[in-house]
């Protein structure tokens, strides 16, 4: 389990010493969490853990969780959380993406490298080359613009999204909920760029090269250059992206031309594209090999696993997330609440949500809006009657057209931390 910051000012009068000693102390942790959050409910929460009694063993009450404050870059709302600015990784508290499309503002940033330079419209080109392309070719963005435009709109979740929750930790950006961004990009299909290259038949997979500097700033070596397979690639529904909610797309998130894969993890829609190259063998560029793989195995936590036994990561899994209302909402005079969300199964559809208020005892189905396009999230709402005055949490949970539901906790433990997609919860108290 992860460690936990208790706030220990509203807890219990103890020195941060006594404190962890009482937390990690070898036989006490977990009597110790139970008996202490119990017993101070009302100095912590101020109300009642009404549903006391259904708290899972071991289970740390959200309302016990710290936040951290920090600075933002240019342009993005002030409430985003920075967990690195070398590279720029920063993250979006679920409240913010209420929105129906994520505004600029408010969009989360993956950058593997350094941000490349605003460029000129008129000068960007884009090669299509690689073994299995018939004849290399070189479009500008008019050239590009002379295909059918289609839009579509994505939900772009990092594969490491929940990393932060993973035990034994995972290395690497400790995103909690908010590496996902929804918004309708508009552009050309791959499919029909790459069929006027020319495909050979023994093509297996497509790979994109971005603009964006190696940190070391070695000008050959590439941050990051990943793909999909042609099967993906030829399908439609991958595109080549000019515009971003109807506008120029922002510096941060691919200007002025990004890929856009929808279903898969975000990584595979690669900014600042300057090159995609179709291969016959599975791509291999950086990060092809050594990232976004989980074990092809379940292992157990902490277990080294080499890359040939871990597959590449394909259609991400369901998820969802509760934007309205914030954690820590506080209902005055009122036992009703309306809730609403967003929810999204990678390549599938999502076929039913549902949320919990008592610790995941019962469910309650919530309406949900139907799929827009492949890769789309759908929203969701409900309204919810609290019994009495107290401390609850509200947990969401989204099953696909597979039946295939998020779980409860942190799901299989892999070395780099993907794919965490548990239920997301949010503290309520009625008062
Ligand atoms: N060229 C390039 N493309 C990239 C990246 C990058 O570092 N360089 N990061 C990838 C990763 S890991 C993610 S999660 C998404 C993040 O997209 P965003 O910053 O627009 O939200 O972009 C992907 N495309
Ligand atoms: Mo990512």
């Amino acid at each position: 389990m992860k460690k936990i910051h208790l706030k220990l000012s509203q807890l219990i009068q103890k020195t941060p010493q006594e404190r962890d000693q009482a937390l990690w102390g070898e036989n006490s942790r977990r009597d110790f969490l139970k008996k202490s959050i119990l017993a101070s409910l009302g100095a912590v929460a101020g109300a009642n853990y009404v549903f006391a009694n259904k708290i899972p063993e071991g289970y740390i009450p959200l309302i016990f969780e710290e936040n951290n404050e920090t600075k933002v870059p240019l342009g993005k709302h002030k409430e985003l959380v920075v967990l690195n600015d070398k590279p720029w990784n920063v993250e979006t508290p679920p409240h913010l993406l209420d929105q129906d499309f994520t505004s600029a503002d408010r969009m989360f940033i993956r950058n593997n490298g350094l941000l490349p330079e605003v460029m000129d419209e008129s000068s960007w080109s884009l090669k299509i080359s690689g073994e299995s392309v018939i004849s290399e070719k070189t479009f500008s963005l008019s050239d590009l613009k002379k295909f059918p435009e289609v839009s579509l709109n994505v939900t772009l979740e990092c594969a490491g999204n929940g990393r932060h929750e993973f035990n034994p930790p995972a290395k690497g950006n400790q995103w909690t909920t908010g590496a996902v961004s929804f918004a309708k990009w508009t552009g050309v299909r791959l499919s029909d760029v790459l069929k006027d290259a020319g495909i050979k038949s023994n093509a297996v997979y497509i790979g994109y090269y971005g603009r964006d500097k190696h940190l070391s700033k070695n000008r050959d070596k590439h941050s990051i250059s990943r793909g999909v397979p042609i099967s993906k690639a030829m399908s439609g529904n991958v595109i080549l992206a000019y515009k971003m909610n109807d506008e120029p797309i922002p510096i941060f998130h691919g200007q002025p031309v990004r890929l856009i894969s929808p279903g898969y993890p975000a990584s595979a829609s690669g900014k600042w594209v300057k090159e995609i190259v179709v291969r016959n063998i599975v791509h291999d560029g950086t990060k092809m090999l050594t990232g976004y793989r989980v074990p092809k195995e379940p292992v157990s936590p902490g277990t080294k696993v080499p890359y040939e036994e871990m597959k590449i990561i394909e259609s991400m899994p369901i998820k969802s997330i509760i934007t309205y209302p914030k954690t820590g909402a506080m209902l005055k005079g009122r036992t009703t609440l309306s809730l609403r969300g967003k929810s999204w199964a990678g390549e599938q559809k999502v076929k039913e949500m549902y949320i919990s208020i008592d610790f995941g005892s019962t469910w309650k189905k919530c309406e949900l809006e139907s799929s827009k396009n492949i890769g789309a999230w759908q929203n969701w709402k409900t309204k919810v009657n609290f019994p009495s005055k107290g401390y609850y949490e509200v947990w969401a949970k989204a099953i696909d057209e597979n039946g295939i539901g998020q779980t409860m906790l942190v799901p299989g433990w892999n070395p780099k931390g993907y794919l965490n997609n548990a239920c997301h919860r949010i503290a309520i108290k009625v008062l």
